[in-house]
């Protein structure tokens, strides 16, 4: 099994890294170079046609691409700790958590990304109202996050699962591009600091 991934601070990758971590399972990996463009060589599109990393190739040459589908098959294939849950309805709240993650702040992060940062400019036909408003959007996105872990310590309350490293690392890329949570998010800062410790 190999896993192919990228550097810091790609976001994807970071959350299967820090899956590996939290779970103490070692997989060999070969990380390729997201600004040389090695994810898009053709080599890699015959292994992933979606160009993206990160994905896993099996032994017999059966690929998972898409983090959160490669860490649940890791999950079942190393069930400790259970990072999706060990219950219909903790596998669901997990599920559901996830979705919140991508969907409510990923997809304003990603968009503020492509839209309104300069390292991206060239590669995509920038819409820069799109990129200002994804801010907007995700700066409020931050905010209700704020307030669904006060009192809380993870976001399926005791329980630390995969949503808290998929809404980590979607946290830390928005930082690194400039969105990010003011000194007044106080639950959502106290979690960063436990969800950082915990993925170290
Ligand atoms: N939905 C995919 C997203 C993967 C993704 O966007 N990967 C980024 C790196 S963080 C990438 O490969 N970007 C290069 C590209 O799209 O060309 C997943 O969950 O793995």
């Amino acid at each position: 099994m190999q896993l192919w991934t990228a550097p810091d601070p790609a976001p994807n990758p970071q959350r299967v890294s820090a899956f590996l971590r939290v779970k103490g399972i070692s997989l060999p990996e070969t990380r390729l170079s997201l600004v040389r463009r090695e994810h898009k060589s053709a080599e890699m599109l015959a292994k992933n046609p979606r160009g993206q990393v990160p994905f896993l190739e099996l032994d017999d040459g059966r690929v998972l691409a898409e983090t959160i589908s490669i860490c649940r098959y890791l999950d079942e294939l190393h069930p400790e700790p259970p990072l999706f849950g060990g219950t219909a309805f903790e596998r669901a709240e997990t599920d559901m958590w996830i979705r919140r993650a991508e969907t409510l702040l990923g997809t304003p992060v990603g968009l503020a990304w492509q839209h309104d940062h300069p390292m991206t400019a060239a590669l995509v036909a920038q819409i820069p109202a799109m990129g200002k408003a994804a801010r907007v959007q995700a700066a409020a996105a931050l905010g209700w996050f704020d307030g669904q872990l006060q009192g809380k310590s993870w976001l399926a309350g005791d329980r630390f699962t995969m949503a808290d490293i998929a809404l980590l690392s979607i946290v830390d890329f928005g930082r690194w591009i400039g969105i990010a949570a003011g000194d007044d998010l106080s639950a959502l800062n106290a979690w960063h600091a436990r969800a950082t410790a915990r993925c170290a």
